[in-house]
């Protein structure tokens, strides 16, 4: 239980928000084998919504609802990826519904989840417009020139194409830590987010890791009465359908009362992804119930893609430029060191430290190490070797937070002196290694919610504590140095190819001394 509330968070965790057994009533859903055309799962609300209802579709061939042709292509369509959705306009079921369905498929256990949202007669003649202002949303994300530059795009873009009262890009810290809004556009009169830090379980790992699959979601009303399925457990499987590829999949009733708490009726988020892993998200609320079309959720899902690529596309322009501004810099220091290196580093240790902006350095060589500024506790230093081990290919490891590695696992108590950041890299062969530090920069913080405390018991049971600039809490990071920039990893790494060089050359010189 999380101190002091009752509450006990490992239920968020444990969740499984993917098998929830139901979906937005706005819509309805089947799943039917490809094979056989049977259908496996329907919603309790195809009575309503296509004119038949669910008891007595279970079972029956899909046709029963769904014209020959449309099947036929859901079923091909969909075999071309597991979770690629597709939209089909299609006609089916009930005479209120004569305008039309977007059905959108996809596979998933085996069957085609076929999903239908009535199609809104007007939207066809929008949607012909829209095709020229998505171009010009990722014209604009594609001139953005730094990350930042980046995500404000996105926030206008995303906001002008779907018209939520606040849009927000919301950066994680690490992969499963709380993060901060880094982009904000939003309705006059709505709170100001920017800036502000939300904690870690608003989002919980099982969570994040369907939003690395599935790279959209939308909640059409936090009060919809969700449409169960039927049957709720799969004989076959002996739980609910997956519903992780499904845009209709209901939520989390925590998740709603989050959204209820802050006063929100409607949700929309779209993915942002870096080398694999969720980076953030682009988060969007609105005040009213908000139904998005699969063309608006496609363009949104579209630009979280392209918001991805120009991430990875910055970030790659960023190591570059460092590449070259820090090898200069590196090889005037790199020609101060004769094949003394030892002494040499010593005697230039300050010049060594300004490379990467360190308080200290320590060379260690052959088990003996010559350290320079910020003194560094003996106990550290007999941790070190083993995290030169964990160098990434680009030949550096590097931590910001020393003191919560450290600590982590045992409850070890904090190393007096401990510095926070280290930047270390390998030389040559056999455990030799150079290692920059830099010590603790406390940073003030602001906080959504209290993030010891997101969830209070009262009088109705748990509640979520409300979230906004209205009940700031401020905490102070402690622990943590300033992290370690591209520029500064990119100038560790030419360092150590030259320090390597040296030291080979040296020990060389020594071998041949010794012959
Ligand atoms: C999901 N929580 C989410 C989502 C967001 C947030 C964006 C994705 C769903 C959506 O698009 O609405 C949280 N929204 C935020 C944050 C900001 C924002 C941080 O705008 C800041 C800008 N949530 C809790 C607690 C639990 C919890 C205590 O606060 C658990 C008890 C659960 N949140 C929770 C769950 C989901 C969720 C289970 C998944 C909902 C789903 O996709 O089914």
């Amino acid at each position: 239980a999380s101190a002091g509330t009752g509450f006990d968070l490992s239920v968020c965790v444990r969740e499984r928000i993917h098998r929830l057994g139901g979906v937005q009533s706005h819509g309805t859903l089947l799943a039917a084998d490809p094979e056989s055309g049977l259908v496996d799962t329907a919603a309790e609300n195809t009575g309503s919504l296509l004119g038949a209802p669910a008891d007595g579709l279970v079972g029956r061939h899909v046709t029963a609802v769904l014209e020959e042709d449309d099947w036929a292509e859901a079923v091909a369509a969909s075999a071309e990826g597991d979770s690629v959705a597709v939209t089909l306009p299609v006609t089916a079921g009930a005479a209120g519904h004569r305008a039309g369905f977007d059905l959108s498929v996809h596979r998933r256990e085996g069957l085609v989840v076929l999903e239908f949202e009535p199609r809104d007669a007007e939207d066809a003649f929008r949607f012909a417009a829209f095709y020229q202002e998505v171009r010009r949303a990722l014209r604009r994300l594609r001139s953005a020139e730094t990350v930042l530059d980046c995500c404000r795009a996105a926030v206008a873009e995303v906001r002008r194409l779907t018209g939520y009262d606040r849009v927000v890009a919301y950066r994680f810290e690490g992969t499963d830590g709380p993060g901060e809004v880094v982009a904000e556009d939003v309705r006059e009169g709505w709170e100001p987010w920017l800036g502000l830090w939300f904690p870690a379980t608003d989002i919980p790992p099982q969570a994040r890791r369907l939003y690395e699959e599935n790279w959209i979601r939308v909640i059409r009303d936090v009060d919809d009465p969700t449409a169960r399925l039927r049957p709720e457990r799969r004989p076959a499987t002996g739980t609910p359908l997956d519903l992780s590829g499904a845009a209709l999949r209901t939520v989390s009733g925590f998740h709603l009362e989050y959204l209820r708490n802050i006063g929100v009726r409607s949700s929309m988020s779209v993915s942002l992804m870096r080398e694999g892993r969720l980076w953030g998200l682009i988060a969007c609320h609105g005040a009213e119930p908000r139904t998005l079309a699969p063309e608006v959720r496609s363009a949104c899902e579209l630009f979280g893609t392209a918001f991805s690529m120009q991430l990875a596309a910055i970030a790659e322009r960023h190591r570059a430029d460092a590449l070259e501004r820090s090898g200069r810099d590196v090889a005037a220091v790199a020609g101060l060191l004769d094949e003394d290196v030892d002494a040499s580093l010593l005697r230039h240790e300050s010049a060594v430290r300004e490379l990467v902006g360190a308080d200290g350095v320590l060379f260690m060589r052959a088990g003996r190490a010559s350290k320079g500024g910020l003194p560094v506790p003996e106990e550290v230093v007999r941790t070190l070797g083993a995290y030169a081990a964990h160098a990434t290919p680009d030949g550096v490891w590097s931590t910001d937070r020393l003191p919560e590695l450290l600590a982590a696992g045992d409850d070890a108590p904090p190393v007096e002196g401990c510095p926070a950041g280290v930047l270390l890299l390998p030389v040559g062969r056999g455990g030799d290694y150079l290692a920059w530090f830099r010590r603790e920069r406390p940073t003030p913080r602001e906080w959504a919610a209290d993030p010891a405390h997101p969830v209070l018991v009262g009088p109705q049971g748990e509640r979520l504590t409300p979230r906004g600039s209205g009940a700031v809490y401020r905490s102070m990071i402690r622990g943590r140095s300033l992290p370690w920039t591209a520029r500064e990893r990119a100038a560790a790494v030419e360092m150590g190819r030259l320090l390597t060089e040296l030291v080979l050359r040296h020990a060389d010189d020594l071998d041949k001394l010794n012959d």
